[in-house]
């Protein structure tokens, strides 16, 4: 992907998404629609669905030949990373959009053959969009992120943990979990992944662990994290498949390889 068509399709996609944060301003004005999938824990609304049909139209009226991976699932069943794939969650932190009335955001990132090219992160109540283009650098409201310290240590970190790490799982011995949160300087969870990985690269957290995350709750993030020099891998250190569920650590590289010797796979 040439400059010219990445810079106009960042502007593009970046207009989608505050008039998509718009949308959900005004919904949420309104009554709206709340239902639950999986379990009473996994949410979904009206304003998900409606923001997820709002971003597919405009990408599909400009950009045709380009495929749309959803949470909602109003797009098409993507089962291949070739051509331009824009990967969206239209709202990341469901629970916060209807329990707290914040703290959620709209994730889009574009790839390009499988690679990164463009990830938005917009805070829609906060109005802050953090932004990235692959090799360009990050950016909060047009503000340039530093690179991140890659001295900062694991005994230094605040780390994104969520609650479910207090609870037995399959996936994971609980003790290195223990000690991780013992070594770490503190946790913090705030109920948006998208956030988590913007936080990351602001530098006000510095790693995040979290199981089980769909594309659409990375897509964005990783590019963004991507461009302070952060590191985004699965638990065992492999990259991440945009296709599947996985299990994600994501820090500055101390930190990372620190956290791959705590975090053990039962
Ligand atoms: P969501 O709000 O878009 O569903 C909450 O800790 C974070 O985990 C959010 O980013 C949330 O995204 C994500 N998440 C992924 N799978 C989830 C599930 N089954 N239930 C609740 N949150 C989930
Ligand atoms: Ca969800
Ligand atoms: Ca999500
Ligand atoms: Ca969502």
């Amino acid at each position: 992907m040439d400059n010219r068509s990445k810079q106009s399709m960042l502007d593009q996609a970046k207009q989608w998404v505050y008039d998509a944060g718009q949308l959900i301003r005004d919904m949420m004005e309104g009554p709206y629609q709340i239902n639950t999938k999986k379990d009473h824990k996994d949410l979904v609304t009206e304003v998900d669905e409606a923001t997820e049909q709002f971003l597919l139209n405009k990408i599909k009226t400009i950009y045709p030949d380009h495929q749309v991976m959803g949470e909602e699932g109003v797009g098409e069943d993507v089962e291949s990373l070739e051509g331009t794939v824009w990967i969206i969650d239209p709202i990341d932190g469901t629970m916060n959009f209807v329990h707290q009335r914040r703290f959620f955001a709209i994730s889009v990132g574009i790839y390009h053959e499988g690679i990164g090219e463009i990830g938005l992160i917009y805070d829609v109540m906060g109005d802050v969009m953090y932004e990235a283009a692959r090799g360009q650098g990050a950016y909060k409201n047009r503000r340039r992120l530093q690179p991140l310290d890659q001295t900062k240590t694991l005994e230094d970190a605040l780390i994104g943990l969520n609650n479910v790490w207090a609870m037995p799982n399959r996936r994971l011995k609980e003790t290195t979990i223990h000690q991780l949160i013992a070594k770490a300087k503190g946790t913090r969870s705030y109920g948006s992944a998208a956030l988590e990985f913007a936080f990351i690269a602001e530098g006000i957290i510095d790693a995040y662990v979290t199981m089980r995350l769909a594309p659409w709750d990375v897509a964005a993030g990783m590019i963004l994290v991507n461009e302070v020099g952060g590191m985004t891998t699965q638990i065992d250190g492999s990259p991440l498949d945009l296709l599947q569920k996985n299990t994600v650590i994501c820090a500055n590289q101390a930190i990372h390889s620190e956290l791959l010797t705590y975090i053990e796979p039962k």
